[in-house]
């Protein structure tokens, strides 16, 4: 039987497009001159789609595929593929959790700490010659014994929680539950009052139309001008042009970004910022993980296509 034919909607390391390209006649979405043009070529034949979490496939793709049995994420978000249109054709999704938990959660922190502590400002002041002539950085904000809140509580939330006890901060959560795994911890259901017991507010919420914006400007602003917010989920999470405007009105002290709206054409405005991190969406970017996320996504298309059950299905 000829290999099924994959529509890949961006690069892969080289370790999984190997065998992508070995199992599968692999089409290259994201390298056509004419995207329309390859589409309307492969179209008919396509069985698969091979995609990234930011990426995900539109409707317009996916019905321009009508052959398309199933959806293949490398991520654990799945919130760029239309998922109503692959329920209402019976198209398979399949995503890539667990493997990439502990370093989007370690990521997470490290922004935390790299704002809060000005490592980046301390690296550019030893570079610029700066504590030779000018002496010391400004002096930075403790983070340990901090309050943290944590804003969906799902695996990447716990195991941020789960580090931070170790900095001895007091760990408040909001979920739609509270949930039986966190014992020790505060759960407030409510967004807002989540976002004012906190220092820091990290954003780990699985993203969906339900949960576009639900950090909006009283969420935002409830953080204060002291606190930190750490977004490592989606930016749909926030409403963005709030978040741009209480940094720079100070009704907000920082944030730590690693996704944007637009991506990777972010809003030039946050570059004018002093306060924030900004990080280009690799916070499960280890080659460890990632040959996880890889091998996961490629077990997944291989289940499919030898009619067995699929390993992580979300559709
Ligand atoms: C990846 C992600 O950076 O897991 C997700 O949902 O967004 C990230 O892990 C991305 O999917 C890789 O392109």
């Amino acid at each position: 039987m000829a290999n099924p034919n994959i529509l890949q909607m961006g690069p892969y390391p080289e370790w999984d497009q190997s065998p992508l390209d070995a199992a599968f006649t692999m089409h290259r979405y994201y390298d056509a001159a004419d995207q329309a043009a390859l589409l309307a070529e492969v179209g008919p034949r396509i069985l698969g789609i091979a995609t990234r979490g930011e990426l995900g496939a539109t409707r317009a793709v996916i019905e321009a595929c009508p052959n398309l049995e199933v959806i293949a994420v490398y991520g654990v978000g799945f919130d760029a593929v239309d998922i109503e249109a692959c329920r209402e054709k019976g198209i398979r999704v399949t995503n890539t959790p667990d493997v990439l938990t502990k370093d989007v959660a370690d990521f997470g922190v490290a922004m935390m700490l790299g704002l809060a502590r000005g490592i980046v400002p301390g690296q550019a002041w030893v570079e610029e010659g700066k504590w030779a002539s000018t002496g010391m950085l400004d002096l930075t904000r403790r983070v340990w014994g901090g309050k943290v809140g944590i804003l969906g509580l799902g695996r990447i939330g716990f195991e941020v929680g789960r580090r931070l006890a170790g900095f001895d901060m007091d760990i408040a959560y909001s979920d739609v539950a509270a949930k039986d795994y966190a014992p020790d911890w505060t759960f407030m259901p409510d967004a807002k009052a989540l976002a004012a017991h906190s220092d820091y507010l990290f954003v780990t919420l699985a993203a969906s139309a339900a949960t576009r914006h639900i950090v909006n400007a009283d969420v935002i602003e409830a953080v204060g001008p002291e606190g930190m917010i750490i977004n490592i989920s989606r930016a749909s999470n926030i409403d963005e042009d709030a978040l741009i405007a209480a940094l720079q009105n100070g009704k907000l002290g920082r944030a730590a970004l690693d996704v944007f709206d637009g991506e990777p054409n972010i809003d030039k405005r946050f570059l004018d910022l002093p306060n924030v991190m900004l990080q280009p969406h690799q916070a499960s970017g280890t080659v460890e993980t990632r040959k996880d996320m890889g091998k996961l996504m490629r077990d997944n298309l291989a289940a499919h296509f030898a009619g067995q059950d699929l390993l992580t299905p979300v559709v």
